[in-house]
């Protein structure tokens, strides 16, 4: 039996108690922790996913923490390289960073969360060393396979300490996604100052909490994810950390991040007065903006199996592509589960065979879309529906439906 945490009085960010309830999902499977259904956990773990947002330091963050170790080491099949349009935009920030750093061989290029070895391999092609940490063993395995040195460790200051030792500073630190993976934001930025050399830049991607709540991007709300980010939140704690804020730039990927350039010197261009600007209009810095998603949540809820059963009632056959993380959270708060939808595809191997977590839908290869022609395919990795809609386009030339899920349940296509 997992152990249910308690739910958290303090803000993980700064400690205040000021923290306000935004938004409660239930109680649900880990998103990750796929089933094989040859050896289903009996129960399956579940957790309460509570959102809450700190008025001191304006971190929104999960108040129950499941370790990090039972999330990203003991469940988790997240390979990044399946995207083609993230190894393409992994591809593009490795690029523009070698020129503007004017990266070369006496270079050291760190990555956090390096994952398969998807964005360092464009560094070490270019024959700049590169160091990547990720804790995930088989993606550790994998990103060794091409090339990229790996250590499989979490980040923290004894590490950091440890590869500044051996290693010497960073001139560039990439921290893509996985600032929102730490229960200890504060002592994971610390851990980028001592990593970074003095006159390096540290980049940091996270999907932008404007956008989630904006675009009622409810399902990224999940245990893995222990805080979301603002500017005004990124910029509160990159202080405390005694690094500087110096550029932030907007970007589509994963329904709307921010990438935040951090350093231990040089003043702040005029892009991050303006999203700071732009935040505060919009009320990021007060606990009522946050409160929409609630009634987001509410309507997909309704929304999505109705829409299903409908479908279903009329004849049709309904299955879905994308056994994302995400994913796990839609069907288990909206409740779609094998009586509705028949399978999710996914190009993982990794991930093919298991079922997801709760619901227990299967997961299958593509291939079995062409095989089984369901009439409508609910893209649950929305993130990507472009990619996964141009790669599938004859489904629907052959006349099946594309259905996105959120902010509103709709049929494209
Ligand atoms: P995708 C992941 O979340 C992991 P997830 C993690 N939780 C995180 O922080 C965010 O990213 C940022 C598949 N796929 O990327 C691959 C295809 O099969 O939205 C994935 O299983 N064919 C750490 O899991 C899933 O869909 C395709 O053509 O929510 C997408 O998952 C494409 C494009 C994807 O992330
Ligand atoms: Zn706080």
């Amino acid at each position: 039996m997992s152990v249910i945490p308690e739910a958290r009085e303090t803000c993980q960010g700064c400690g205040s108690g000021n923290l306000h309830p935004v938004v409660d999902l239930g109680v649900v499977p880990l998103a990750d922790a796929l089933v094989d259904p040859a050896r289903p956990p009996d129960p399956e773990p579940r957790f309460p996913l509570a959102v809450a947002f700190c008025a001191d330091c304006l971190l929104v963050q999960v108040r129950h923490h499941v370790p990090p170790q039972t999330l990203f080491v003991d469940n988790y099949l997240y390979f990044s390289s399946y995207s083609r349009d993230l190894l393409e935009h992994a591809r593009r920030h490795a690029s523009g960073l070698i020129e503007s750093r004017k990266l070369g061989p006496d270079s050291l290029v760190v990555e956090i969360a390096s994952n398969d070895g998807y964005l360092l391999r464009n560094f070490a092609e270019a024959g700049i060393p590169v160091l990547g940490i990720d804790p995930a063993p088989a993606q550790a395995a994998a990103a060794r396979e091409i090339g990229v040195e790996t250590l499989e460790e979490f980040l923290d200051e004894r590490v950091a300490e440890r590869i500044v030792r051996e290693r010497g500073h960073a001139d560039v630190v990439v921290a893509n996604n996985v600032m929102a993976h730490t229960p200890d934001p504060l002592g994971f930025a610390r851990s980028l100052a001592t990593l970074l050399a003095p006159g390096g830049v540290a980049t940091i991607e996270n999907a932008s909490v404007r956008e989630l709540v904006r675009h009622g991007e409810f399902d990224t709300i999940y245990h893995e994810h222990f805080s979301y980010f603002s500017t005004l939140a990124m910029d509160s704690l990159l202080r405390r950390a005694g690094l500087r804020l110096v550029r932030v730039e907007k970007l589509p990927i994963h329904g709307g991040s921010l990438r935040w350039f951090a350093a231990h010197e040089g003043e702040p261009d005029a892009s991050v007065a303006a999203i700071i600007e732009e935040e505060r209009a919009d009320g990021l810095a007060e606990p009522d903006f946050y409160l929409s998603l609630d009634r987001r949540v509410r309507s997909v809820r309704e929304r999505l199996p109705a829409l299903i059963a409908r479908l279903r009632a009329g004849g049709a056959s309904v299955a879905a592509y994308g056994a994302a993380a995400k994913a796990a959270i839609l069907l288990n708060v909206t409740q779609v589960d094998t009586g509705l939808i028949d399978f999710v595809a996914d190009r993982n191997p990794h991930k093919q065979g298991l079922c997801m977590p709760g619901v227990r839908v299967p997961i299958v290869a593509p291939e079995a879309i062409r095989e089984r022609r369901p009439d409508y395919l609910v893209v649950l990795a929305w993130n990507f529906a472009d990619e996964i809609m141009r790669q599938e386009a004859w489904y629907a030339e052959e006349g099946g439906r594309f259905v996105i899920p959120v902010p509103e349940p709709r049929v494209v296509g």
